[in-house]
């Protein structure tokens, strides 16, 4: 459904719309209106048509007491809403017809917009994609998370290193989001918990508010629309009224810092396991208040709990929203009476979990002493739990204590109660009806290492789901050069809506004026990232030049720190005179470390060092150059993705669990160099193993390299092209005012075990590079190529994850 295919009104109505939300919502006459002005203007044209999909919506559901799936997320990562909501209502074109010279184009408006940051990558990114997919099939949906005030911090880089700012993403409030005054539940916490046989009385020390946000989602060639509704922590009103009459403001004010500190910020949990007690409660805040939400509008329209699991599902993305599987039995036993062994028969039939990573570290456990002060009723509820669970267990593998303590839910912390610990897997596994991964790889690795045990136990249990991305908003909005090439060459088969159908394009692989036009709009979007660039970061790129692409959170294990490796490797070949054969490249990184991550801090700093000394050589500067662009999020990925030639997926076999990034790439005519890791692999049998670069050590080299006792230091003494690399690094031939600086990073690598096995594939990677460039040179062929990979992509859908999620996790049908 390509926009001008809607019918619609005229763009003069549209205008005529817009200045009236000019004059009802901003007060501002059309003539002296700034851009942020005609922001809100047209924002609030797109919401009330939203407005009206949900109501309608809404109003099906609940006449056709729809069966539900409830998304349960500690992030989000939304981006800017207006392009997205303008394609879905069809106004995009009437919008950009709107906005004439001498005003601002709609391109401008639609940049004043600040993303919503409510999540920190993968992880909060799909769930943005999934709730995009659910609403477009039509599913009664509804995401739940917490109303962040402030999200992913905003990166700039100072003097080469990170600096990070708050994002104060709602200080002029958001147009998308409808507060719902009526919508409050109260979350307790603390106290203590008096038991009356199966059932318990908590008694509370503490109570906080939760208020509903809604932000509507809409569906795209569809009018339903889904619901991501988010919850802001309040004080009850109650508490601070006798404050702020007697006139203590202060006393009022510091009440109301310490309930609402509870949806401030979002955890920057990407690097180290966060162990703090307001995590604790973010998470349990947001679970009680969703669950409760969810109890209301079933008993409302069920009058009763027996048929919960028939009209309910619920799925926890990762460990962080675990605790409501103890959660939903404190609700059902102790607050509406349900028995205990009926109350667990329908948890385990309603929820379903995603795991996301295989770092052991990222497993989520909390002390026993927090959650027991935290959540004591909680607590008690995890133990009757792991306690008739492990009866299970014995019962079938009688003697294996070994086992008993693998798969308990409590870690004994060898014997000392104050090392104790809930591990939050081990729950939402026994507590679920479906557990699964995100790509074939990572749900294999899955049932063979972390999950082990319990695939023994359950094996009906675990499934695959590969992840998959939106091609609205990854290629319709954010390509529109590409989109209206495939629009031209498919016809009606409407690719935005049936991924599938880009197979169609192989034949025009073959096709010398379907590459050039093809490699005509990935020059357009070359350039338009050359403009960003040289704004933002002051560095001409040569469009014609290779954009080579890593963008991803900067981590160890994704190696960002290889294809450094790998650029000052070119450099040094390129100052020796060798030219042959070499394509002129443009590298380009971007993404976030967490704050207290040295390291990948470290890599940042070390990419604007070796970018420094590069980009200024001019016996260099027309072959290679480096750029680091700061503040990757949604919105600056949106202009990365479709100026991409070469996609960096990189990482040690085994450890990326599925890359979404590797996807958007692909999918917008990028070629990948890439290891056999995550979604990699689907992506080459999709794309054909002759189109793209896979290279390095895979995931059984890799546990053999290890268990054979990896020499790191070998590698680097045999390999001169590699000494000399590492050399550079660690004498400060890039940071000459401070020549120990990378020390940390040499010993890393040469005498600390390189964990991450980068030596072990170095000179692979070169080789590999080596093709890319020989490739390069031959555009034909490399056009070819390119388009073969846009063919092979309609797999990667997250339509396609979300049918199949639908199917065989939520048996939710589509409307
Ligand atoms: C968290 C941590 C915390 C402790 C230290 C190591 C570590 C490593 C990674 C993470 C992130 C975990 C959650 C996450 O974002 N996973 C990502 O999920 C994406 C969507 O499924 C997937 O494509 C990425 O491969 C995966 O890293």
């Amino acid at each position: 459904m390509s926009d001008a295919a809607q019918p619609d009104s005229e763009s003069p109505a549209l205008r005529s719309e817009i200045e009236h939300k000019l004059l009802s919502i901003v007060a501002a006459e059309p003539t002296r209106a700034s851009t942020a002005d005609l922001y809100q203007a047209l924002s609030h044209v797109a919401r009330e048509q939203l407005a009206q999909r949900w109501v309608d919506t809404q109003n099906a559901d609940r006449d056709n007491k729809a069966r539900r799936i409830y998304y349960l997320s500690m992030e989000f990562l939304i981006g800017r809403a207006m392009n997205n909501a303008l394609a879905a209502l069809g106004l995009r074109d009437q919008a950009a017809a709107a906005f004439t010279a001498p005003g601002p184009a709609l391109d401008e408006v639609i940049e004043c917009e600040p993303d919503a940051a409510l999540g920190n990558g993968g992880l909060g990114r799909l769930a943005a994609c999934f709730l995009d997919s659910m609403a477009t099939l039509g599913l009664p949906s509804w995401g739940y998370g917490v109303r962040y005030e402030y999200g992913m911090f905003a990166q700039s880089i100072l003097n080469g290193q990170q600096v990070e700012k708050p994002e104060a993403w709602l200080q002029n409030r958001s147009p998308w989001e409808f507060p719902r005054a009526n919508k409050h539940y109260t979350v307790r916490f603390g106290g203590h918990a008096e038991h009356h046989g199966e059932w318990a009385e908590w008694h509370a020390a503490d109570s906080v508010e939760a208020k509903a946000f809604d932000y509507v989602i809409p569906g795209h060639g569809t009018e339903r629309v889904s619901t991501l509704r988010l919850w802001k922590a309040a004080a009850p009103s109650h508490i601070d009224l006798g404050a702020f009459n007697t006139g203590d403001y202060q006393r009022a004010a510091e009440f109301k810092n310490r309930f609402e500190n509870i949806s401030w910020v979002l955890y920057p949990n990407d690097s180290t396991p966060a162990g703090r007690e307001l995590r604790l409660r973010q998470e349990y805040f947001f679970v009680s208040a969703s669950l409760q939400d969810i109890l209301f509008r079933h008993l409302a329209e069920h009058g009763s709990f027996c048929n919960l699991a028939e009209q309910v599902a619920i799925h926890l993305n990762d460990t962080h929203p675990a605790i409501s599987v103890a959660e939903l039995m404190r609700l059902l036993v102790d607050e509406h009476g349900m028995a205990w062994a009926t109350a667990w028969d329908q948890c385990r039939r309603i929820f379903s979990y995603t795991n996301h990573t295989l770092m052991p570290e990222a497993l989520e456990t909390w002390k026993v002493t927090l959650v027991q002060r935290v959540l004591p009723r909680h607590m008690l509820i995890i133990y009757r739990i792991n306690q008739e669970f492990l009866d299970e267990v014995v019962r079938l593998y009688p003697g294996d204590i070994d086992l008993i303590r693998r798969v308990s839910m409590i870690d004994d912390g060898g014997g000392h109660d104050k090392d104790k610990r809930v591990r939050m897997a081990n729950l939402c596994i026994v507590g679920s009806h479906r557990i699964n991964g995100v790509s074939q790889l990572h749900s294999d690795l899955m049932v063979q290492t972390i999950f082990a045990d319990f695939a023994r136990l359950y094996p009906e249990r675990f499934h695959n789901k590969t992840n998959g991305v939106t091609p609205r908003r990854w290629l319709a909005q954010a390509n529109p050069g590409l989109s209206s090439l495939l629009d031209e060459r498919l016809g009606s088969r409407d690719w935005r809506l049936h991924l599938e159908h880009l197979h169609e394009l192989r034949a025009s692989a073959d096709d010398a004026g379907f590459r050039s036009a093809f490699a005509e709009a990935k020059r357009g979007n070359k350039q338009r990232l050359a403009s960003y660039v040289a704004r933002e970061v002051g560095v001409t790129l040569n469009p014609d030049s290779l954009f080579d692409v890593q963008v991803k959170r900067i981590h160890e294990y994704k190696r960002q720190l290889l294809n450094v490796l790998h650029v000052i490797t070119r450099y040094n070949a390129l100052l020796e005179g060798s030219t042959d054969g070499v394509a002129p490249r443009s590298v380009i990184f971007a993404g976030k470390a967490a704050s207290s991550y040295h390291m990948a801090k470290q890599v940042i700093r070390l990419i604007h060092d070796v970018a420094a000394v590069v980009n200024n050589d001019p016996r260099t500067r027309d072959l290679l150059q480096v750029v680091f662009i700061p503040n990757y999020g949604v919105s600056v990925a949106e202009l990365i993705m479709p100026a991409a030639n070469l996609s960096e997926q990189i990482s040690t076999a085994g450890t990326e669990a599925s890359g979404t990034g590797n996807m958007k790439l692909s999918l917008n005519g990028a070629l990948t160099i890439g290891t056999e890791d995550g979604a990699n692999i689907e992506i080459r049998d999709n794309v054909g193993a002759e189109n793209i670069f896979i290279f390095g050590n895979n995931t059984a080299q890799v546990s053999a390299i290890r268990q054979s006792g990896y020499q790191p230091h070998d590698l680097y003494l045999n390999d001169p092209r590699l000494k000399e690399v590492l050399d550079k690094i660690d004498s400060g031939v890039f940071s000459p005012g401070e020549r120990s600086r990378y020390h940390d990073i040499f010993n890393c690598l040469v005498h600390y075990g390189d964990h991450y096995l980068l030596l072990a594939d170095y000179s692979d990677y070169l080789a590999t590079q080596a093709r890319v460039d020989a490739l390069y040179l031959t555009p034909a062929e490399w056009q070819r190529k390119a388009i073969l990979n846009v063919a092979g992509m309609g797999p990667f859908s997250a339509d396609r994850t979300i049918a199949d999620y639908a199917n065989d996790t939520w048996k939710i049908r589509t409307f």
